[in-house]
């Protein structure tokens, strides 16, 4: 390969990288940011395909480039000649992809741990999802909860969000917030699995809660209402809703307890990364 063919094949792949990763960036595939996690969630998303991009362009321009370069001669039915492989391209191939995984791999670590950061004033959220609803409890410093069938949250405070189900897995998940997290049902021995999951919203707004895990017949019905509202607006909704005793099954348990295990449930934690 000359010089020049691989001056050609470089800037074949850094265009194609450009090509591809160009309108797939500027695309927010999941709506608006409404929390203070979608920004570094949209970034880490937005460096994963620009390094896509460019792997598919290597992958796609060395293709083409061997199938032009060492096609067959009309007629010639003979086999290509043995190769007793190269060192340097081995390791280089190998070299390559590792340093690609380590840098995702510690990326993605940092991005999780700064948006799980739990804030001190968080607001407590018991949501339990079951075929095909949500209920969403907010616990109350008496022992009562509050319980509603839309979720309205106050905009800029943290929600630890405990998730429970009554059935099968469903899983959490409000797009604009970008934060997604099963529901698991009990486990043989009949304890609740707990999953705690931290968001922020941070834009005013009505959105959706979407059930993102194949649960049933109702499946695509299994929606509802998100409200963001100014704190004030909250307090007020909060105060004029009817207090209720836990329901057994439901995933509130007393309020300290619950409090005091939400730091150790996400080791529970069914889903990876953001
Ligand atoms: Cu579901």
């Amino acid at each position: 390969m000359t010089r020049a063919t691989l001056v050609r094949l470089i800037a074949a792949i850094l265009v194609l990288t450009a090509v591809t990763a160009v309108p797939m960036t500027q695309i927010h595939w999941n709506g608006t940011e409404a929390s203070t996690q979608a920004d570094k969630i949209d970034t880490l998303l937005n460096v994963m395909i620009v390094l896509s991009c460019f792997v598919f362009a290597i992958v796609m321009v060395m293709l083409g480039y061997c199938i032009w370069r060492y096609r067959a001669k009309p007629g010639d039915e003979s086999d290509g000649e043995p190769i007793h492989g190269n060192t340097k391209l081995e390791i280089t191939w190998t070299v390559i992809p590792t340093v690609i995984v380590l840098f995702g791999a510690i990326y993605s670590w940092i991005v999780l741990g700064d948006i799980e950061t739990k804030a001190s004033d968080a607001v407590r959220l018991d949501i339990t999802a079951q075929q095909y609803e949500w209920t969403f409890n907010y616990p109350q410093a008496n022992g009562k909860e509050v319980s509603s069938k839309t979720l309205v949250v106050p905009e800029g405070r943290q929600l630890e969000i405990r998730l429970t189900s009554l059935d099968v897995i469903h899983s959490f998940w409000v797009p604009e917030w970008r934060i997604k997290r099963d529901a698991v049902p009990a486990g043989p021995g009949g304890n609740d699995i707990d999953n705690t999951v931290e968001v922020t919203p941070d834009r005013l707004g009505i959105y959706n809660v979407v059930c993102t895990e194949l649960c049933g017949f109702g499946h695509a019905t299994m929606r509802a209402l998100v409200r963001v509202v100014p704190q004030s607006e909250f307090d007020q909704w909060l105060r004029h809703q009817k207090l209720v005793t836990p329901q057994p099954g439901s995933s509130t348990g007393d309020v300290s307890g619950a409090a005091s295990s939400g730091s150790t449930s996400g080791a529970t934690s069914t889903t990876g990364g953001p």
